[in-house]
């Protein structure tokens, strides 16, 4: 079928056919997929109908069972609106007009305050472990670019989706950003970027970031809110840099950390304007406030907004925050006020708690003020409809946070973190030692040198703490047995220099006795490292997996080369599951029950679990039997249990 294929295309035979022209025509392949397609994808569906879902974090099967009802939106004449094509205006097509700076200066000119929507991104990662598939996302696309044509942003790419939707859901991560571009391509697209680190947990060589930064922009992010884990410039100028180069809108950020309110505390005002100096003086478009922990107190936030807008009036300021203090919408309206021109919200049933605050909420707070958020509330609260039933399909992902955390000033745990660190304490046994976990993330972060905490330093001080407890090591323990711990890897990385520089210096002598004669980088840890040679990654990769190798491909496993290698292993065995209705990726159907699964357009399947046979004594199998388009279709399974 290959040759066929290769014979029949229109450039073969016009005869065209340069020598990369195999490389670079990936339909030739579209006929030998397709027909192996169906086979690899009854292969998934029948080990979960024998051994049950094999993802990670799944506890127990998906709440909801029906299908998605999906929301209706009326125009003010109360006529239903047309949303079978995307919308055709937002700030979008500001921002293709008018480029990063005109955009910015249009932004900082609206009369009110806009909203970025983080459903896609933060709050699925802060709630569900980051598992929200693209699948799902795609199903509400097209309802979002009309109900919130006027957002600023829509968070949906970067951080950890990056690698959980390869490593956790199989799913191609650049395949899910342009997919989103076509089906809301009037909504500026925003991805979160972790400066030097690129989207990984340490430095890369600077060629990597610039070559992620263009391929992210080519596939369809926008706008890039590029932080530094330590706040170092340094760091965070090589992700600026990258996107300037790339054309991107460069959202420059500050993490804020601690209480800005407290005279006792490291990180104060004078600190922060010193930094948002620095940011300007690298030209970035936006400013970003990134409260990850959500600790920026409301009466802090006017303080910090309102003078950073008295000393820099026309640039454009975007905040974030997450609501795990339970000030979230107090301090986003705080800081609408003091002159933010952007804040972060997600809708309401993925909002709260470890997430942003609720969407609704914000928008009925600005009410009344010049502050609008030009969003239609109803239009808002039909969307949502949708995310409510969605929370449920992935509830076997959810932390089971209570409420919000009154510790959070004391450990200041960032919102993903803190659901995801419940999560492992909870299935290693530690649930009960959940309290002692947090205070001791407090100590860590104590030893350490109260630092900036963020991924990927965020994960150091929650590995040190998780060390303390399962070693039972007070504070004075670790730092009087520094020389003889076997601390974490990224412990070690951290206080190497690998992260960056911390604001004050490492903390000494901890450093020096941890660390044991390692070495100890004093400049960015990308002046250390070799370039990247892409052509040599091209061709490693096309020699292990086979041509097509694409940019992206490369990009991807130059952030993460295991996760790409077994995401490409998994790929190959049950082919690319993307497409698979979350419901039957997570759980087997009932017999009988009948579902479809849109291999690619028109090419659909309509599929029936019928049986699934007997243990076979001699070889630990199971024969299952699925009606596929009106065939019966049986597939020999291993019984793992
Ligand atoms: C990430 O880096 O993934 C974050 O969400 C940091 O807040
Ligand atoms: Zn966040």
């Amino acid at each position: 079928p290959f040759l066929a294929s290769l014979l029949t295309h229109p450039t073969f035979i016009e005869g065209n056919c340069w020598t990369t022209f195999i490389d670079d025509t990936p339909s030739l392949f579209d006929l030998v997929g397709s027909q192996n397609r169906a086979q690899k994808l009854l292969a998934y569906l029948g080990d979960v109908a024998v051994n049950g879902s094999s993802i990670k974090g799944q506890v127990g099967e998906p709440k909801f069972k029906g299908d998605f009802i999906i929301p209706t939106l009326l125009d003010e004449n109360g006529k239903k609106i047309d949303t079978s094509s995307p919308c055709t205006k937002g700030w979008r097509n500001i921002l293709v007009e008018k480029g990063p700076k005109g955009f910015a200066k249009a932004v900082r000119e609206y009369n009110g305050c806009l909203l970025m929507d983080t459903t896609w991104r933060d709050a699925h990662q802060s709630l569900l472990a980051t598992r929200v598939r693209t699948i799902d996302l795609l199903n509400i696309a097209k309802e979002t670019s009309h109900a919130l044509s006027n957002l600023y942003a829509l968070e949906c790419w970067g951080g950890a989706t990056f690698d959980v939707a390869m490593r956790f859901l199989y799913e191609d991560p650049w395949d899910r950003i342009r997919k989103i571009k076509a089906a809301v391509p009037n909504i500026p697209l925003q991805m979160l970027l972790r400066g030097a680190n690129g989207v990984a947990y340490s430095s890369l060589p600077d060629n990597a970031i610039d070559h992620f930064v263009d391929q992210a922009k080519k596939a369809g992010v926008d706008i890039f809110r590029v932080f530094d884990a330590l706040n170092d410039i340094n760091q965070l100028e090589v992700g600026v840099k990258a996107v300037q180069k790339a054309g991107g809108v460069c959202e420059g950020t500050v993490c804020y950390s601690g209480d800005m309110l407290n005279p006792k505390k490291k990180y104060n005002l004078e600190y922060y304007l010193d930094l948002v100096d620095k940011l300007v003086a690298l030209d970035i478009d936006v400013l970003g406030i990134k409260d990850m922990a959500g600790v920026l107190k409301p009466h802090a936030a006017t303080l910090l907004i309102g003078n950073i807008r008295k000393k820099y009036p026309d640039l454009p300021i975007h905040v974030h925050t997450h609501d795990s203090a339970g000030t979230g919408v107090a301090s986003m309206v705080a800081c609408a006020l003091a002159g933010a021109d952007a804040v972060d919200a997600a809708t309401d049933s993925l909002s709260g708690m470890t997430s942003q605050p609720s969407i609704n909420a914000i928008i009925a707070s600005l009410d009344g003020t010049d502050k609008q958020t030009g969003l239609n509330p109803a239009h808002v609260r039909a969307l949502d409809s949708y995310w409510a039933q969605l929370r449920l399909l992935y509830s076997p992902f959810e932390a089971h946070l209570t409420g919000p955390d009154p510790a959070i000033y004391e450990h200041e745990i960032p919102g993903g973190q803190l659901s995801n660190l419940l999560f492992q304490s909870v299935s290693v046994g530690l649930g009960a030692q959940w309290l002692e976990t947090k205070k001791a993330y407090e100590q860590a972060n104590a030893i350490l040198g109260d630092i900036v905490k963020v991924t990927p330093t965020s994960k150091v001080v929650g590995d040190l703490a998780q060390f303390m407890v399962s070693n039972k090591l007070s504070p004075d323990d670790v730092i009087a047995r520094a020389g003889e711990l076997d601390f974490p890897g990224s412990v070690l990385e951290f206080l190497e220099g690998l992260m960056g520089q911390p604001y004050g210096g490492f903390p000494e002598p901890f450093r020096t006795n941890a660390l044991r004669g390692r070495r100890k980088l004093d400049k960015r840890p990308g002046l250390f490292l070799e370039p990247i040679d892409f052509a040599k990654v091209k061709k490693e990769l096309a020699r292990k997996f086979g041509a097509p190798v694409t940019e992206c491909d490369v990009a991807s496993y130059i952030m993460y080369p295991k996760v790409f290698e077994d995401y490409k292993k998994f790929v190959a065995k049950f082919g690319d599951l993307s497409v698979l209705p979350t419901k039957y990726f997570l759980s087997k159907p009932e017999i009988g029950e009948e579902f479809a699964v849109e291999l690619e357009k028109g090419k659909v399947l309509i599929l029936k679990l019928l049986a699934v046979g007997p243990l076979s004594e001699n070889t630990g199998q199971r024969e299952v039997f699925y009606e596929m388009n009106g065939e019966v279709r049986q597939v020999t399974v291993d019984d793992k249990n």
